[in-house]
């Protein structure tokens, strides 16, 4: 059973967002051209509390984009963004809703940040999503969404974890690039761990 895992996909990353993925409105049509050829949709969404820990905002004296060590972890500081119950946190307009089965937030803690959609940033406590595919049968995930360089790739290498046959769809992902390769560097990360690299025309010609 295949599952499509839309990463993300919510207004503060998209262009004029508080944490803006450059063309990351592109996914939007990609992601809803594919919902109808997968038999499960989920979606993940970055959902912090006001006082994050990886809110610079957090930190006095500290600047978005440095890093800090946040409960033992590296952290990199972003602007504060996809605060629960704002504008910011909530999926994108144009994302069609109907056929997303469920939700799962990340981020909710204030201590430690989650980039990926399955567990937090220490492999600390579960999201519940792995299991919840697992509980449904799914076997072959296909990820897309924002960003590429942090939320769309910690959730892929995390399905491999659950051992997942894990895809990573490119053309419906667009990632931060805070250092011009980050995307690149991301996905040839992906690729070398047996992710399989994939362009939505695969999926929608195939099927
Ligand atoms: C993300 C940075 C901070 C993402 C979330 O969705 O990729 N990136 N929070
Ligand atoms: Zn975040």
């Amino acid at each position: 059973m295949k599952a499509l895992i839309l990463v993300d996909i919510q207004n503060d990353f998209l262009p004029g967002g508080a944490l803006a993925v450059p063309d990351g409105d592109k996914v939007i049509p990609i992601a809803n051209k594919l919902q109808p050829l997968f038999p499960i949709v989920v979606a993940t969404q970055d959902w912090h509390p006001a006082n994050h820990g990886s809110f610079a905002a957090s930190h006095a004296g500290k600047n978005v984009f440095e890093q800090i060590e946040l409960n033992g972890l590296p952290q990199t500081l972003w602007p504060v963004h996809c605060v629960q119950e704002t504008m910011g946190a909530e999926l994108a307009q144009g994302l069609q809703r109907e056929r997303i089965i469920k939700i799962f937030p990340k981020g909710t803690d204030v201590g430690i940040d989650s980039y990926s959609g399955l567990y937090d940033n220490g492999h600390r406590k579960t999201t519940g999503l792995g299991e919840w595919l697992k509980e449904n049968g799914v076997t072959d995930v296909f990820v897309c969404g924002l960003a590429t360089d942090y939320c769309v790739k910690f959730t892929a290498l995390d399905a491999v974890k659950f051992s997942f046959k894990t895809h990573f769809i490119e053309d419906a992902s667009r990632g931060v690039n805070l250092q011009p390769s980050d995307v690149k560097n991301a996905i040839a990360e992906m690729n070398r761990v047996g992710i399989a690299i994939v362009q939505s025309a695969d999926i929608l010609n195939t099927k």
